[in-house]
């Protein structure tokens, strides 16, 4: 049997990788996966079922995929961007659900390093005689799952810093709120990428000048802010902040080392939830507080600010992958400068990315590891 890979084979699997992307930030700790069905039932190629990891995490793609193909999927092409489970969790193995349905052919992108998972789920499938070709567009898969395969490969969560630098190399102006840097398809864009977390984080400092929501706010995708995070050692969000008062629509937590307060009990009594941090030299120790996210089930997390949050971040080589837009505007006068620029990103990151936003650049670079 051969396992030749076509360009229909990459152009269906970058369709599923397409597809998988529509769950990130709401399975859980359950990667987002993609499942597609093809069958050729005489006029070519088409699509019969489809399927993405449920909201949570369960079920999984392949049999949300296979319950809509039904009866198509026998003899039919089964695209999967994860290797099919092969355990038995809360639901039966994806990997006899593909072999019950009867399909000839599973094209899989990237292999899931879960020990239960890893090299049984193509086993079952070849054992049943059918034909597995893995590897497809494995890195594009890779990228769409890098917080699923961090949390199972590192065991911790995932960070992307995101910063935003204008023309004279700032990030905003002292004590003038929020300052726009990049224009409207860029923050559309950062939006997404808010819609694709479990949970978005900022200091303290962002919070009280800023004021910001840090809710996903594009049309239709309103349910998909992530956890906000704020570091605010001594609780000191005020409880009229934006923050606080959207906590119903979106769920807050403060990092404090100081959960006993009046004012963390205030903070805790109006909707936030608390997170007890440990201090190191003056500031909340961040690894400790990945470990609780982590525990949490967080394994991607935005950080957003500001300057001396990201510094912190990427001092501690805590920042896994960083995203960068630069516009053409010029702050000025009480400029707060950028911790980084293009220019002088450290050499630990590679580029991974490039994107024109309307009249903004954006750069992603990656941590090598
Ligand atoms: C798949 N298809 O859509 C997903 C998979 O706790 P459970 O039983 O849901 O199992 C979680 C594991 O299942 C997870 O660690 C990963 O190995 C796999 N996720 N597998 O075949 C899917 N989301
Ligand atoms: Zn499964």
């Amino acid at each position: 049997m051969s396992s030749t890979v076509t360009d229909l084979d990459r152009r269906f699997m970058a369709a599923c990788i397409r597809l998988s992307r529509r769950h990130l930030g709401r399975t859980g700790t359950n990667p987002s996966v993609g499942t597609l069905i093809v069958a050729d039932e005489g006029k070519g190629p088409i699509i019969v079922g489809h399927g993405v990891t449920a909201l949570g995490g369960r079920p999984h793609a392949e049999p949300v995929a296979l319950g809509e193909a039904g009866e198509r999927a026998r003899g039919a092409t089964a695209y999967v961007t994860l290797e099919p489970c092969a355990h038995h969790g809360r639901t039966p193995p994806c990997a006899e659900a593909l072999v019950r349905a009867g399909v000839a052919r599973v094209v899989v992108a990237a292999t899931d390093p879960d020990d239960r998972v890893s090299g049984r789920g193509y086993e079952i499938l070849r054992s049943a005689g059918i034909e597995v070709v893995p590897g497809v567009l494995a890195d594009e898969a890779r990228s769409v799952l890098s917080s699923y395969l961090t949390r199972s490969e590192k065991k911790r969560v995932e960070v992307t810093l995101k910063l935003a630098v204008s023309a004279d190399g700032m990030i905003g102006r002292a004590d003038a709120g929020q300052v726009p840097i990049t224009g409207d398809v860029a923050r559309a864009q950062s939006h997404v990428l808010r819609a694709e977390m479990d949970a978005i984080l900022i200091g303290i400092g962002t919070a009280l000048e800023d004021n910001p929501q840090l809710t996903c706010r594009l049309p239709g995708l309103s349910q998909r802010s992530p956890l906000r995070v704020v570091l605010d050692r001594h609780a000191r969000l005020p409880l009229t902040s934006r923050l606080m008062q959207s906590v119903s629509d979106a769920p807050l937590a403060i990092a404090t080392t100081m959960p006993r307060t009046p004012s963390a009990q205030l903070l805790e009594g109006a909707g936030a939830r608390l997170i007890a941090c440990e201090e190191h030299d003056g500031r909340i120790a961040l690894p400790e507080l990945l470990d609780d996210l982590a525990a949490q089930g967080v394994s991607s997390l935005l950080v957003e600010g500001g300057a001396a949050v990201a510094k912190a971040f990427l001092d501690e080589a805590l920042a896994d992958r960083v995203i960068l837009f630069e516009s053409d505007v010029v702050v000025g006068a009480n400029g707060i400068a950028a911790p980084f620029t293009r220019a002088n990103l450290s050499a630990d990151y590679a580029a991974s990315g490039e994107w024109l936003f309307g009249a903004d650049r954006c750069n992603e670079f990656v941590r090598r590891s």
